[in-house]
């Protein structure tokens, strides 16, 4: 396989410096690396330098970045087309690459107990976020309870997102999956664990390659079967990424993406009387006369002013973290002319 195969274009080629070659990350586990360039995969290690110059998380390789390397080392992590991200569990207000340079983000969610749609909302919210498009997978479709009750409330909140049905069990709508999946592209799954990201990656694979594990009966809560990020080539010649489960997804996301998420309420709060309307006790509030008509879901209104709420935070505290950064600069220059100051002294 050539480097185009795994997704190399000119974005990243004229990235890279002359005296490197390029490779992409296939695997990740802890702080160890897979990569694959033009001789095949190999495992690497980040250069010191690298480490030491970055000045969050986000500047070391994650799963599907293009890397500069040289003697089996990362020297250089080359620029990002698309990144998906979410904020680390937890109080801080840290953004974590979940994966880099995909195309497609695959959102699964069982049928079964792991059904939730105002989940569903806050994973598209941060797929908006991006730069990759959304394509949505009700799996468990054998056991699913309410079906069609179920797919017409994700068709009214899965808008401008295409939504598929599948059994990863019996093999039924993983033919679709397999046609929306194209050559060169890259996909992530994404979803609770236990809903079947790596059923579904042996099924595409058609072979076992991914472990999978029964869902404990009791609470219908997977175990974290999948421990690492792993990219892999399917048949068809496309890029699929398998993920652990994600047990609560933090938003890492503007309110651009919001508004995209919530393209129904965007377009009625047009009509509010208001400019910076918040949907509450407004008079001439168009959302929520939507509301009072029957045209929208109360849980969804106030599903939005929620996740509002913590994307507006979460802006907040970014703005404090970057003004704590240019802080921590500007004592570290004082110190500086402080000393250089004492040397022209003595
Ligand atoms: N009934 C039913 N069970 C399924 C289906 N797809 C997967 N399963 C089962 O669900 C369980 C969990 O599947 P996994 O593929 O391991 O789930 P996962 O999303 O990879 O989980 P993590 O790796 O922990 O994130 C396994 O026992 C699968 O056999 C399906 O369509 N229907
Ligand atoms: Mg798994
Ligand atoms: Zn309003």
């Amino acid at each position: 396989m050539s480097l185009e195969d795994y997704g190399w274009t000119e974005f990243f080629s004229k990235e890279l410096p002359a005296e490197l070659e390029a490779a992409r990350v296939v695997l990740v586990h802890g702080k160890s690396y897979r990569l694959v360039g033009r001789q095949g995969e190999f495992d690497a290690s980040v250069v010191g330098r690298l480490k030491h110059e970055a000045t969050s998380a986000t500047e070391l390789p994650a799963i599907g970045d293009w890397v500069g390397f040289r003697d089996n080392s990362i020297e250089k992590l080359l620029p990002r087309r698309t990144r998906l991200s979410r904020k680390v569990p937890g109080g801080r207000t840290r953004e974590q690459i979940v994966a880099a340079n995909i195309d497609t983000v695959v959102i699964v969610m069982g049928l079964d107990g792991d059904f939730s749609a105002r989940r569903l909302e806050r994973y598209l919210t941060t797929v908006w976020s991006s730069g990759a498009v959304p394509l949505v997978l009700l799996n468990k479709a054998d056991v699913a309870k309410s079906l069609d009750s179920q797919r017409a409330k994700v068709d009214t909140i899965a808008m401008g997102a295409t939504v598929l049905v599948t059994s990863c069990l019996d093999g039924s709508g993983v033919d679709e999956v397999r046609d929306r999946l194209r050559p060169r592209e890259t996909a992530v799954l994404v979803g609770s664990s236990g809903v079947g990201k790596s059923t579904l990656i042996n099924r595409l694979l058609d072979e076992n390659v991914q472990k999978t594990r029964e869902v404990r009966a009791s609470d219908q809560r997977g175990q974290h079967t999948t421990t690492h990020r792993e990219l892999f080539v399917l048949p068809g010649g496309a890029l699929l990424i398998d993920n652990p489960g994600i047990r609560e997804l933090q938003l890492w996301a503007d309110e651009a993406a919001l508004e995209q998420t919530f393209d129904d309420i965007t377009q009625l709060s047009e009509h509010c009387h208001y400019g910076d309307c918040a949907h509450a006790e407004e008079p001439g509030c168009a959302v929520t006369d939507a509301v009072d008509a029957g045209e929208l879901s109360p849980e969804r209104l106030e599903s939005f002013r929620n996740l509002r709420k913590e994307v507006r935070y979460l802006q907040l505290r970014q703005d404090d973290s970057a003004q704590r950064v240019q802080e921590q600069k500007w004592r570290a220059i004082h110190r500086e002319m402080r000393k250089s100051g004492k040397h022209r002294r003595t």
